[in-house]
């Protein structure tokens, strides 16, 4: 009987990216919650597991592998679908789009949203927000503008899609809204129409 173990947490982005996928390619997996709010991402036996004590982490059969948007790449290696591209220079862009997912986007909105969300009001940082804030609406002009005309960031539905997802939806939690990215609102709706596609929370 195959195994598939996700370290996961239902309030964490980087995770749900890895839920979906899984759900969009129909592959059962154990759900291993690591309260990271209670510090257990730093307990030894998950530093064995993870020494970075970050989840998304998927152990295959024992194959473990973190960092959510390389195991996105995994899962769609792993298993033929259309989630990653065939063409070497669509491939080459989809790894574009997952890094700059990583350097411009994540590290703004997932950093805001954190402060805003799980911060007690006297520890936000309001210059650092304000800071995260602003790099975060660059990365969705930026963003905007490219899906002009377009349904998702490449051709068809993948997994550049999964990756930005998340922290782009719950970008208003980091007080960053979405209401002047017209083509920001419209790629949600098609996302959230593909199939076997799970709510956030
Ligand atoms: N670059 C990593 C980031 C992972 C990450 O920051 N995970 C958060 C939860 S979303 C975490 O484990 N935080 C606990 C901590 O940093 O102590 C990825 O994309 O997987």
């Amino acid at each position: 009987m195959k195994k598939i173990d996700l370290y996961d947490h239902p309030l964490s982005g980087n995770c749900y990216k890895v839920r979906l996928l899984l759900n969009q390619l129909n592959i059962k997996f154990n759900s291993i919650i690591i309260d990271v709010f209670k510090g257990q991402n730093r307990e030894k036996f998950f530093k064995e597991i993870n020494p970075a004590m970050k989840i998304p982490v998927l152990d295959d059969e024992g194959f473990v592998i973190n960092e959510s948007n390389a195991i996105l790449i995994y899962l769609a290696e792993k298993y033929p679908s259309n989630f990653i591209p065939k063409a070497l220079k669509e491939r080459a862009e989809l790894f574009s789009w997952l890094l700059y997912n990583k350097t411009s986007v994540d590290p703004f909105l997932a950093k805001a949203r954190a402060i805003k969300k799980f911060f007690p009001s006297d520890k936000q940082n309001l210059s650092e927000l304000a800071l995260l804030q602003k790099e975060g609406h660059k990365a969705l002009e930026l963003i905007d503008k490219h899906l002009v005309n377009k349904n998702f960031f490449l051709t068809n539905y993948s997994i550049a899609d999964i990756s930005m997802y998340p922290y782009i939806k719950l970008s208003y939690e980091g007080e960053i809204e979405l209401k002047n990215y017209k083509n920001i609102l419209k790629w949600i709706e098609n996302i959230e129409k593909t199939s076997d596609f799970v709510t956030i929370y």
